[in-house]
């Protein structure tokens, strides 16, 4: 298992669409469980494939206390089945250091595969089903930025770059 770095807010790659998986091989068990190590290492409780530079739709998820309960989902979509909103204080690992209100739908039902290929379905509400609609987004090359102001979203921008110039 190795470690992978996190792609960072305004990164261009962080914008690119994923691709579906067809293939249910030991290089895809690998990325699974490189984005699990990946996800913990940084504390966070969701990360998508496309954080990590590979452009195919896995994302992995532990929103247990006791971080113990990875999830791994393949190919995901979502149906809304309550129109109704809740509204959360959004982070990303890929936009370290900032928090901004998103309204998303608050129950989902999740249609996936395993990394074995099985299709399964889930009812997600409270934080999965926040983080499960933002990993999403990452697949389709969207962030939580893109739901806020031009305004906030260029102060975080130009934060960003300029950590990033420092540690270059
Ligand atoms: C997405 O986010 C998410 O800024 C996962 O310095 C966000 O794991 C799902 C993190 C909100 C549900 C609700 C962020 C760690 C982790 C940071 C994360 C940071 C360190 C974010
Ligand atoms: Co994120």
């Amino acid at each position: 298992m190795a470690l992978q770095p996190i792609l960072e807010f305004p990164d261009p790659r962080l914008r690119t669409v994923a691709k579906p998986v067809t293939v249910f091989d030991d290089a895809l068990k690998t990325l699974a469980a490189d984005m699990i190590e990946t996800m913990y290492a940084a504390e966070g409780i969701g990360l998508a494939a496309s954080q990590i530079d590979v452009h195919r739709r896995v994302l992995v998820i532990d929103v247990s206390e006791e971080k113990d309960s990875p999830r791994v989902f393949v190919n995901p979509t979502f149906e809304v089945i309550e129109q109704e909103l809740q509204d959360y204080d959004e982070g990303c690992l890929s936009v370290p250091g900032f928090y901004e209100t998103v309204s998303r739908p608050r129950r989902v039902l999740i249609k996936a595969q395993d990394v074995d290929g099985e299709a399964f379905e889930i009812e997600a509400e409270g934080i999965l089903a926040i983080c499960i609609q933002h990993e999403i987004d990452h697949l389709d090359g969207k962030l939580f930025v893109d739901y806020i102001s031009k305004l906030k979203r260029d102060r975080i921008r130009s934060k960003l770059e300029k950590a990033h110039r420092k540690s270059a």
